[in-house]
């Protein structure tokens, strides 16, 4: 049957198209066990085991379950060092589903970014994008690169429910090209559900604009596809004109304005691992291929193993149709719409890959200088296990030039929903764990960072709870806790 028209009968519910196999088995720690494991890492999710996790919610990135389809594709794996089989069928699903002329796989989305800098920025370009994501700005800012945000301002606004808070902001843009000139931007970077924003899509209609405005000055456009589909999604439901698309059509215009992206499959893509590059220009995609080999490997796997390969090929046609992309953003909104019902503030409208809480409106008492989001998800763990991630000033990182902790306006802890992993269950131990720590947000405590590493300091940051601040006790406790 071809479910991807969106054929779900008289069903109204979001219930999930598949059943379970194969379980996996989570062990629950204890509160003191908790608050050491989150001391010895250093307040960074980040840095505990898994171990010590029960429900795991620090991101959607590579941590999907792969169905029985892919997992018999592994089996078929062709390890051949050049011309793998698994590439040429990798090769033809970018090219029905992406609609891209020329593929270059990659280990992973970063990879691939790396590669496009390299050819593509020189020392003092300047690369607008719709709001930074922290692997993207690194690499043009390692090529010599600044990144100028475009996005519009409802992003920058937790409580604003425009449907389409990904757009490029066509004044911003505008703006931009007049400042520095189009000969110093290379290409625009084009983010589908914009990660950082709380998945948040782009129209069609915007992205349609955006393109025609750049290629008018001869400014190329690459899309960050790596959440293209669940963005898909959303323009068949809000943009009017796509309701009768299916999702392959729509992510195939998306595409179609674009030339070309970048890709980190171990989201939308269903898989554990994996990117690519695809470009349409011959002569790009040729620098590209040069390149490959000194970074990630042979042009024909770029990084990766023939059975990730078939595993992303048969992904990528799993993640289009409308059942599975309905029942994934169906869950996302169910663990939205119980929080917002208990009062939790959240990042409105509910995005396509998580729900972000919003910490500065959760914690109001906490100072920006003392990681608000950070201090909420070491809490969030100790009072339950359940592992989330900080999207605030620590992500964004400091000024180069004055060497300030940049205070974003977005201050987010993001409960990032694996595809096909929890149940409905799991998200209503979340919901419960969440509200709890909202009743009582005395149970937070601010931090102050000890060690900072050089880049991308989110990953590997250490904190500790800042001196002088209330040290937190479980209710009905004695003993102090180190956290939460
Ligand atoms: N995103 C995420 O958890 C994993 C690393 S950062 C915590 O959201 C976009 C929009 C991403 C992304 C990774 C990458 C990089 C590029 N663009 O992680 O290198 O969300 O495969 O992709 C992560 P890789």
């Amino acid at each position: 049957m071809d479910l991807s028209h969106g054929h779900t009968g008289s069903r109204r519910s979001w219930a999930e198209p598949y059943k379970i196999k194969m379980v996996e088995h989570l062990r629950m720690t204890t509160h003191e066990e908790r608050v050491r494991a989150m001391a010895e890492a250093g307040f960074n999710t980040f840095l505990l085991p898994s171990s010590e996790v029960y429900i795991d919610l620090l991101t959607d990135s590579g941590t999907s379950a792969m169905s029985d389809r892919q997992w018999a594709g592994i089996m078929l794996g062709d390890e051949a060092y050049a011309g793998s089989r698994n590439y040429f069928h990798l090769e033809d699903a970018v090219h029905s589903h992406y609609g891209y002329k020329h593929l270059i796989p990659t280990h992973q989305g970063r990879g691939a970014e790396h590669l496009l800098s390299q050819i593509c920025i020189k020392s003092g370009d300047v690369v607008p994008g719709n709001m930074y994501f922290t692997t993207t700005k690194h690499h043009q800012e390692l090529a010599g690169g600044t990144f100028r945000d475009v996005i519009i301002d409802e992003a920058h606004d937790p409580q604003s429910t425009f449907p389409f808070k990904g757009n490029v902001c066509l004044q911003k843009l505008s703006r931009l090209i007049e400042e520095v000139g189009a000969e110093r931007i290379p290409y625009l970077s084009l983010e589908t559900n914009v990660n950082m924003a709380g998945g948040q899509p782009c129209s069609l209609e915007n992205i349609r604009e955006t393109c025609a405005l750049c290629h008018e000055h001869g400014i190329a456009v690459f899309l960050d596809a790596t959440r293209a589909v669940e963005n898909a999604y959303f323009i068949k439901h809000r943009e009017s004109g796509y309701e009768d698309k299916t999702i392959s059509e729509i992510l195939l215009e998306v595409c179609s304005y674009t030339d070309g992206c970048t890709m980190s499959a171990k989201k939308d893509s269903l898989v554990n691992i994996g990117g690519f590059l695809a470009l349409n220009d011959d002569h790009l995609a040729e620098e590209a291929r040069n390149l490959v080999v000194v970074y990630e490997g042979l042009h024909t796997y770029g990084g990766m193993a023939g059975r990730d390969m078939e595993a992303m090929a048969i992904g990528i046609g799993e993640s289009v149709q409308y059942d599975h992309i309905h029942a994934r953003i169906g869950q996302v909104e169910y663990l939205g719409n119980r929080l917002i019902e208990a009062g939790v503030p959240i990042v409105q409208p509910i995005g396509g890959h998580g729900i972000f809480l919003d910490a500065a409106r959760f914690l109001p008492d906490i100072p920006r200088e003392q990681f608000p989001a950070q201090a909420l998800s070491a809490a969030l763990y100790v009072e339950s296990g359940v592992r989330a991630m900080e999207r605030g000033a620590v992500s964004v990182g400091r000024d180069h030039e004055t060497g300030e902790n940049i205070y974003p306006k977005l201050e987010l802890v993001r409960l990032t929903i694996p595809r096909r992993v929890y149940t409905q269950a799991h998200m209503d131990v979340v919901v419960e764990s969440i509200v709890e720590l909202h009743r009582e947000p005395e149970r937070v405590v601010g931090l102050e960072m000890t060690y900072e590493p050089k880049h991308l300091r989110f990953f590997q940051a250490r904190f500790a709870p800042v001196v002088g601040a209330e040290v937190l006790r479980r209710s009905g406790q004695s003993e102090p806790a180190a956290c939460g």
